[in-house]
């Protein structure tokens, strides 16, 4: 999260409050009035000087919303008597017209609030706004946040009337070259409110955050922390697992946080067979919350991966955050389960949540379906790395996300980046993005998907990175037989790859036009695809170190880079299920081979 307030000071960002949806609310959700600018007219003056820096932003600030007084009264914009664009939701599947659109959107809503108690305080909770936004109540500025997957939230308690609050909200989805993602990308860059907006009332001092898992290594273990906010911050704090009879007391210190440590010989772990959560009560003098949690362990030794104690094979898919079926950003809970239903049929333990947080509902679901998960920092390509704010930009995506899901015991792998160009500035980028994700989490591994080199010997696949001796499992995409030779090359292959770390490919793959037929060297056919995957099936399986892989990609999703006619219109076409979501060939070529792999380690 990163503020610039009006001054264009940089502040401290707003700390995030943990598990909005066990708290008071009220959903913001819903039908929202919209403004296309794409000349930023509501936001700049004639002399583009923005409106919100001004001491007299005068008639033309849209965030004023303001309404002529009289007949007289010259103002050029109304949100009352525009269209309305569903919340959460991306405009671009909303309304033909914006399908491509990459610019500004005001946003408008109306509404009352009447708070439970008097002395309460209210924030509003973005879930997520793709990709820079201006928030506005009643005609103040709360703050400016950059980055399109990470939720954020403002203190509005002394902005706040019972009727008519105005909440305006500047979206603009340009993709700028210091971004995160940059320019480029093979994605739909979907733009507007993509999550839930929420009120939340809390008592005057609240619980803020807290974390609740086990100890690294240790199977019965609970430590973590409560994180106060308010002026009476030095209070006794409980943790109850009333399921384990534990309840622990544990005071704050000055700053607010109370720090614990559990040990219970009966916990029954989180695992894929078992997802086991316990309900989990966390209380101070006046808040209280409740949340689901799974404990379990995740490490590596040498090259095998250790879930509870046991050597496991991740099989796995990639997944972006789009809903084919209904065409746009992938936000609900519906959506979630849509999604890892159908990882499930195809025998996955573990998806790769690609290629940047995903909503807060996919991992509350993978806990509960007990599916391992990937997540995914939007380092992608070539992102500016020797740019300081790039680099900050990027640090606060990744802490936002370890934040909001740091008690989701399906969560195993943070991933800095996506294949990344190596050099020197790359390399430090990533390592420093790596040592403060450690310092945040230490408990989780830490990956990558990093890219495969080849040699003056044309059958050798060299994997050899800097940033590899800093990651715990090495994964790397290969597209062997699709953007490298044609699926027979995959016999000839012999892997040089050094590390004594698991290994893992994240991400092969074949582009087919489902229900499309023909040859098995005719590509975008099913049987092109069908065949590329029993070719690297073979391949991938002579990696002694393999522990392991995702392929590209679960659906079919949309991307302006794909312009051929007929068979991709828009659509990268790699997914194993169509985006009418039938299932191709290739889908149940994986789903023999992770029914073997579930079989191979089952008594290991
Ligand atoms: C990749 C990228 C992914 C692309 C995919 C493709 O290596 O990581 O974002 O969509 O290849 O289809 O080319």
């Amino acid at each position: 999260m990163i503020f610039l307030s009006a001054a264009g000071l940089n502040l401290k960002a707003e700390n995030l409050i943990q598990n909005i949806s066990a708290r008071t609310t009220q959903s913001l959700n819903g039908k929202w009035n919209y403004i296309i600018d794409p000349y930023e007219t509501g936001y700049y003056d004639y002399r583009y000087n923005a409106f919100d820096k001004s001491q007299n932003p005068g008639n033309g600030a849209y965030y004023l919303d303001k309404k002529p007084k009289n007949a007289s009264e010259l103002i050029e914009y109304s949100f009352n008597t525009t269209s309305t664009l569903m919340v959460p939701g991306d405009w671009n599947s909303q309304d033909d017209k914006l399908l491509y659109y990459e610019g500004a959107i005001w946003y408008r809503r109306l509404f009352d609030y009447k708070k439970t108690d008097a002395n309460n305080r209210v924030f509003v909770h973005f879930g997520a706004i793709n990709y820079e936004s201006d928030i506005y109540l009643n005609g103040k500025k709360l703050g400016k946040h950059i980055g399109g997957f990470t939720p954020f939230n403002y203190e509005i308690t002394g902005l706040l009337k019972e009727t008519e609050n105005s909440l305006v909200v500047k979206v603009d989805n340009k993709r700028k070259r210091e971004g995160v993602p940059t320019l480029n990308t093979d994605w739909w860059n979907y733009g507007g409110i993509t999550r839930d907006v929420t009120l939340l009332e809390v008592a005057p001092s609240f619980i803020e955050d807290y974390l609740v898992q086990l100890k690294k290594n240790s199977p019965n273990e609970i430590t973590g922390f409560v994180q106060l906010n308010g002026n009476n911050k030095s209070q006794t704090v409980t943790v109850q697992i009333p399921e384990l009879k534990i309840k622990v007391n544990a005071t704050a210190d000055s700053a607010g946080k109370a720090v614990f440590s559990i040990v219970n010989k009966k916990i029954v772990r989180w695992s894929t067979e078992n997802p086991k959560l316990y309900q989990v009560e966390i209380s101070c003098d006046n808040d209280k919350v409740t949340d689901k949690i799974g404990f379990r362990n995740i490490e590596t030794r040498g090259t095998d991966i250790l879930l509870n104690g046991k050597s496991i094979f991740l099989r796995g898919i990639c997944i972006h955050e789009e809903n084919a079926l209904r065409g746009g950003r992938a936000y609900s809970e519906s959506d979630a389960e849509m999604l890892l239903n159908s990882a499930k049929e195809l025998n996955c333990n573990y998806v790769r949540l690609a290629h940047y947080p995903h909503s807060e509902n996919m991992l509350r679901k993978a806990d509960e379906m007990g599916i391992l998960v990937w997540e995914e920092d939007p380092v992608y390509w070539t992102i500016q790395w020797e740019n300081p704010s790039t680099f900050e930009n990027a640090k606060q995506q990744l802490t936002d996300v370890i934040t909001r899901d740091k008690n989701r015991a399906c969560v195993i792998i943070w991933s800095m980046a996506n294949e990344t160009p190596v050099s020197d500035a790359r390399n430090e980028f990533l390592r420093k993005l790596a040592a403060h994700a450690r310092s945040l989490d230490n408990t989780r591994l830490i990956s990558a998907a990093l890219e495969v080199h080849g040699s003056k010997n044309p059958r050798e696949k060299i994997v050899e990175d800097y940033f590899a001796d800093y990651v715990d499992i090495v994964n790397f995409n290969e597209y062997v037989g699709w953007y490298d030779g044609t699926p027979d090359k995959c016999d000839q292959i012999e892997w040089n790859i050094k590390y004594n770390k698991p290994v893992m490919i994240s991400e092969f793959g074949a582009g087919a036009l489902q229900g499309f037929h023909g040859d098995i060297n005719a590509r975008f056919t099913e049987e092109y695809q069908e065949y590329l995957y029993q070719k690297n099936l073979a391949m991938i399986s002579k990696i002694p170190q393999l522990r392991g892989l995702s392929p590209w990609i679960l659906y079919d999703f949309r991307s302006p880079k794909r312009v051929l006619p007929v068979i991709q219109d828009g659509w990268n076409r790699k997914g194993l299920i169509g985006e009418n979501g039938t299932k191709k060939k290739a889908f149940f070529v994986l789903l023999d081979f992770y029914k073997q792999k579930e079989k191979e380690y089952l008594n290991k």
